[in-house]
Formats: structure tokens, C-alpha cells, sequence
């Protein structure tokens, strides 16, 4: 706590903002541009150097440094609905769990960063090991969430190196650092699941246990449709991930961020003890709708539930 700013984090996220606007750098950005950078050297610094984790690390750092295929010099032509079902296609066979297409919007990018010229993000969902997910706060669960993001990279590069080859501009992005632009408004958008009150998303298969990673680019495509099936309403009677959380960081209503009433994490209670705790996923683990089994049926209930409400 001697390298916490004057400032709270909770003020860069803009709680109790009622104007919409652009998301601040709060975290993993380069660490002299935010106020909360000597933290995130902290965390780095204080990990130990467990095999496992660096060879992790090592392998992520590779697929985010793997050089893009040169463009090729002829263009595929294909139809947007052509193109939209290729891309999915692609992605998965790349490694991705889920694959959704959202327009590219100004809102999503970072106060600071050009807004990317590409009309599209392709989003990809990358599911945890449950296995390993559960055992956070843990160097096990540390070092999956460095797998996953290793596994993220790979699918948004692979995609963008097959577009690449058909004669269209791609460009991937996988994390860890966060980049340009916020990854959860754009996969809403995309389809692939609702906000939780834990303030990840939750998706209908993968439940909050996944990450996220995308690939820009301007091909004609088709966007999808948001998934609501019910996560949103389920949260607001349901304080599994409240009750879990060590340092009481998620608040149990919703609240007014930047313009949107809804879920919100205490990023002053939470950051010190993901930090302190050397990365922490419990809420991820509990939510019931990240249990194998648990969450599909609780999704099927959802659907029953409303489809009743409808007669
Ligand atoms: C910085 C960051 C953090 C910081 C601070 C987060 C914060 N909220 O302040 C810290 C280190 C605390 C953190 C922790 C975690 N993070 Co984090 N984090 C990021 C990162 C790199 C940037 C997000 C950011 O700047 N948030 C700050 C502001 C924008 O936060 P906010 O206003 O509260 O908005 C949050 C959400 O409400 C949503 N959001 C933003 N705008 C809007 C607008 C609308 C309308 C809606 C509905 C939602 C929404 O996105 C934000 C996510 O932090 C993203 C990757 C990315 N590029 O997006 C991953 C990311 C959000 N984190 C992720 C995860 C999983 C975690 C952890 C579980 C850690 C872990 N071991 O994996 C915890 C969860 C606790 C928490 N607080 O949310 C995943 C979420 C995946 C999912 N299933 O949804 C992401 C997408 C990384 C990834 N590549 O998959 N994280
Ligand atoms: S644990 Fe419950 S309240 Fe928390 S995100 Fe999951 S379903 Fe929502
Ligand atoms: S990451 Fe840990 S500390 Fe942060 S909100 Fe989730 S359970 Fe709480």
C-alpha cells in the first residue's frame, strides 16, 4: 500500500459519471503512463519463479511476438454473410471456443489511443481449464490464465495470418496488456454472453470461465446479435461471487459508470489483493454458471422460466 497513488481507481473508471465517455488506462498499461504503474511492477516483480509459470509466460510472449504473414497481394472477394461464416470458421479451427463480430466503436477505445481505422472486431472467447480456474487463488490458476492468454493470441493471430493470405488487413490483439480498447462492451455486442455481477462476462456454454481476445479488420461482414439469456436477471438475486470475494470488492447493486447503470467491481478492494495474491479469479470460479454441468442447466431453466413467463 506505500505505492498506492492519491487517486482512486474507482475515480479513473468514472463511478457515479452520468455522461458517457471514453474508458480511462487504469491497468496493464506501460506503467509510467498510469497512476497505479508502480503496483503493476510490484505484481511482476513479487511473482515467484515457479518453472511452470515462466515457461508459461515464455510461451505466451511468443505468440504475442509471432510475426504476421505478409499480405497478400490479390484480394478474395466473398459476400459479407460468405465472409462472416469463413471467419468463424477460421477462428475456430484456430483454436477459439466462440467467435462473435461487433462494429468497431470509439467508446470502446481507451482516452489517449486513436480510435483503429478497421470497421469490425471479430471476438474471440478462449475457455479456462475448470480444473485448474477453481484452485485461484493459486500458482495453478496463475499460470492457466497464462496459458489461456497464450492460446487467446494464437486464435486472433491465426485468424488474422488466413485473412492476411486472402489479400485483406488483419490485425490481432490477445492481451495481457490491455491494449487499445476494452474487450467485454465489444463481445456483449458480439454475442458472446451478458456482464455479470462480478464484472466479467458470462457466456451460455463457457460461464465466466474464459478470456477474450480480437482481430480488427475492415472485411465486408455481418454483425451478430447480443445473447441475452437471462445471466443479467439471474445476478440481480443471486450473491455467490459477493459473498466469495475476500476483500468485499463487488458491489451488490448496480451502479452509474461513465453514463450505464450496471454491475461494477471496487477496483480500490480488489486490486490490492488480486496484487497481494499474486492474480485472483475467484469469482469467476464460484459463479455457478462457470461449473461444468451447472451452467447449461441453469441456461436451460432460464429459457424455461421465461418461456413460461410468455404464455
Ligand atoms: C485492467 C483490467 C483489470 C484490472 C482492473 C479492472 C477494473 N474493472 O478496473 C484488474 C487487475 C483489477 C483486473 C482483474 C480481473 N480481470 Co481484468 N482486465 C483488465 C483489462 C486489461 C482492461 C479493462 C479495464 O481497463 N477496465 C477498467 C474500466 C474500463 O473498468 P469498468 O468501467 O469497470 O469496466 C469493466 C466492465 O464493466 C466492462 N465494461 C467496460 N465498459 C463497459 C460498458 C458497458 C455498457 C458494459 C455493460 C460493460 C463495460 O469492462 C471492464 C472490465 O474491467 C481487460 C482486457 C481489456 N482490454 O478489456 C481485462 C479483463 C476485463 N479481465 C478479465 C478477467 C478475467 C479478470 C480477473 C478475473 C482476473 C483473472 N485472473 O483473470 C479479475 C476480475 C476482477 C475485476 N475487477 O473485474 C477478462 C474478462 C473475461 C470475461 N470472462 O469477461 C478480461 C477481458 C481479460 C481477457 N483478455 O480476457 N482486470
Ligand atoms: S456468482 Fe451469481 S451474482 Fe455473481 S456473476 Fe455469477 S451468477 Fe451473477
Ligand atoms: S478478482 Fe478476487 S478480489 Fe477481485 S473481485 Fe474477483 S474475487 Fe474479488
Amino acid at each position: 500500500m506505500r505505492e498506492w497513488p492519491a487517486v482512486s481507481g474507482n475515480a479513473i473508471n468514472g463511478v457515479g459519471e452520468a455522461a458517457v465517455r471514453r474508458p480511462s488506462p487504469v491497468y496493464w498499461h506501460p506503467p509510467e503512463s498510469i497512476p497505479h504503474g508502480k503496483l503493476q511492477l510490484w505484481f511482476y516483480q513479487h511473482t515467484p519463479p515457479d518453472p511452470a509459470l515462466l515457461e508459461a509466460r515464455r510461451d505466451r510472449q511468443a505468440a504475442v511476438e509471432a510475426p504476421l504473414d505478409p499480405l497478400a497481394e490479390t484480394k478474395v472477394e466473398r459476400s459479407a454473410a460468405e465472409w462472416s461464416a469463413e471467419v468463424k470458421r477460421v477462428a475456430l479451427e484456430c483454436g477459439a471456443d466462440d467467435v462473435g463480430i461487433a462494429p468497431m466503436r470509439a467508446e470502446y477505445v481507451f482516452e489517449g489511443h486513436p480510435v483503429p481505422p478497421q470497421r469490425w472486431m471479430v471476438m474471440i472467447a478462449v475457455g479456462h481449464s475448470y480444473q485448474e480456474l477453481r484452485t485461484a487463488p493459486s500458482m495453478r490458476s496463475l499460470i492457466d490464465v497464462t496459458r489461456q492468454y497464450a492460446r487467446g493470441n494464437r486464435a486472433a493471430k491465426g485468424l488474422a495470418n488466413w485473412l492476411r493470405r486472402q489479400g485483406h488487413d488483419a490485425v490481432p490483439y490477445g492481451g495481457p496488456m490491455a491494449g487499445s480498447f476494452v474487450l467485454i462492451p465489444p463481445a456483449i455486442e458480439a454475442g458472446l454472453g451478458e456482464l455479470g455481477k462480478h464484472g466479467s462476462m458470462i457466456h451460455r456454454k463457457l460461464g465466466a470461465s474464459f478470456r477474450l481476445a480480437c482481430v480488427l479488420t475492415d472485411l465486408p461482414l455481418l454483425p451478430d446479435s447480443r445473447d441475452d439469456f437471462g445471466a443479467d436477471e439471474f445476478c440481480a438475486n443471486c450473491r455467490v461471487c459477493a459473498d466469495a470475494c475476500p476483500p468485499d470488492a463487488i458491489l451488490k447493486e448496480k451502479t452509474m459508470v461513465r453514463g450505464e447503470r450496471r454491475w461494477y467491481v471496487d477496483f480500490d478492494k480488489c486490486l490490492p489483493y488480486f496484487n497481494e495474491a499474486l492474480s485472483c479469479a475467484i469469482c469467476l470460479a464460484v459463479c455457478p454458471f462457470s461449473r461444468p454441468g451447472v451452467g447449461e442447466r441453469l441456461v436451460d431453466k432460464l429459457a424455461r422460466r421465461r418461456r413460461r413467463a410468455a404464455e
